[in-house]
């Protein structure tokens, strides 16, 4: 597998010749500070690869590997306003990045919240920090804080009134960091969200159900993906995370049949799968090894991260992302099953036998904590992660 990094751009705290040492390969980038729905354009993706691999008289070494997100906009998940325009600008942005070398294009259809977590420094036993999701505080935020229209529908009853008492008993003392570690935004994005901002985006989601929002996306889809074959690209549809309903919202692509029902929506190499262990894996009945087994042609890009289950409430649990070989995700068969499938491809002959991967999350270690660092994307807890992870690959590849 190629060993990537993810780097939100100049505006990334950890600088390119941090990266290089950590023996990373590849970079995962997006023009962050292009508002959605607009094109990058040529000058702005050169200027972006310029700053990852520098120059031909200094090279940092590094390559412009795959771009996440070039993301979707509200609009053309919900097929309102300027979506047409939007699937306009996608495919030029897809055009002037395949000019630019890059094949490799990660998005996701979540609607309006990307992923979601209720505490972003959770403390690890011995020293560090995690993200964690705790169903009973994304309650709390839910029916007491954004006290959304329809709320209590979504929890049974224990789950209610336990979210009522802990309200009640230390409200006000968690109500804003909730709010904010729920809705701070989306990674490496300059939007923040005002929990006005938040009823606003919901509210467009009225009279979407999970059919419509699938419809949407399959619209989407025959609207790109001929494009992007053409180009000779790879789009990879990223995960839900958590991957389950949230804010009573459709979530489409959290389970191996939304994606088996995605790759067959528009049949063609250009449609496929970001695999991301940690969204995916949360789920109780997910199996990475099968997954791979019967998609794995699909599978694009990959996010290795591990997370530990804890309370399960009707498809739903709280849980803490885990160092990259501890918890619930067996990392070892799922790197296994990955090599297995570049084997295959390198077999047939596929030009993208290799499948670029990258240390997704990592807990804040050691001098993580002593600088500001973009929550779950720290540098010392990923090189950690991806050290140990290059270590299964070497030993099962
Ligand atoms: C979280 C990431 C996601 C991912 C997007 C892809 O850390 O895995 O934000 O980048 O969902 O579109």
């Amino acid at each position: 597998m190629r060993e990537t990094w993810r780097w939100f751009g100049p505006a990334d705290e950890i600088k390119i010749a941090e990266i290089v040492q950590t023996g990373a390969q590849g970079i995962v980038s997006a023009l962050h500070h292009v508002p959605t729905g607009d094109v990058w354009t040529p000058g702005e993706i050169a200027q972006r690869k310029r700053e990852i691999e520098g120059t031909a008289e200094a090279p940092t070494g590094l390559t412009w590997d795959v771009v996440e997100s070039l993301p979707v906009s509200e609009a053309i998940k919900t097929q309102t306003g300027p979506w047409r325009d939007h699937i306009a600008a996608y495919r030029e942005s897809l055009a002037n990045l395949a000019a630019a070398g890059i094949e490799v294009i990660c998005y996701n259809f979540m609607p309006v919240l990307d992923w979601t977590r209720t505490d972003l420094r959770a403390p690890v036993k011995g020293g560090g920090t995690a993200m964690r999701f705790d169903l009973l505080d994304f309650a709390v935020f839910d029916l007491h804080i954004l006290a959304r229209h329809g709320a209590e529908a979504d929890y049974p009853e224990a789950l209610r009134d336990a979210a009522a008492r802990r309200f009640a008993e230390c409200g006000d003392a968690i109500s804003a960091d909730l709010a904010r570690n729920i809705v701070a935004g989306l990674p490496g994005s300059a939007e923040h969200w005002s929990l006005d901002d938040v009823r606003g985006a919901l509210a467009r989601y009225d009279g979407i159900d999970p059919d419509r929002l699938r419809a949407n996306l399959t619209e989407f889809l025959e609207q790109v993906v001929p494009t992007a074959e053409r180009l000779g690209m790879r789009l990879c549809c990223h995960p839900d995370d958590p991957p389950f309903s949230l804010l009573g919202l459709p979530r489409i692509v959290s389970t191996v049949e939304d994606y088996a029902r995605l790759v067959e929506s528009v049949p063609s190499p250009a449609n496929g799968i970001t695999l991301c262990t940690g969204s995916l894996g949360v789920d109780p009945g997910f199996d990475p090894v099968s997954f791979v087994e019967r998609l794995g042609e699909h599978i694009h890009f990959v996010h290795l991260r591990n997370t530990t289950r804890e309370a399960l409430h009707f498809g739903r649990c709280s849980f803490t992302e885990s160092a990259h070989l501890a918890g619930d995700t067996d990392m070892v068969a799922t790197i296994r099953a990955l090599v297995a499938e570049e084997r295959r491809r390198a077999g047939a002959g596929r030009a993208d036998a290799i499948i670029p991967m990258r240390p997704d999350h990592g807990h804040a270690l050691l001098s993580d904590l002593d600088r500001p660092v973009m929550p779950g994307y720290p540098l010392i807890g990923r090189m950690r992660g991806l050290a140990e992870l290059r270590g299964v690959m070497a030993a099962v590849g």
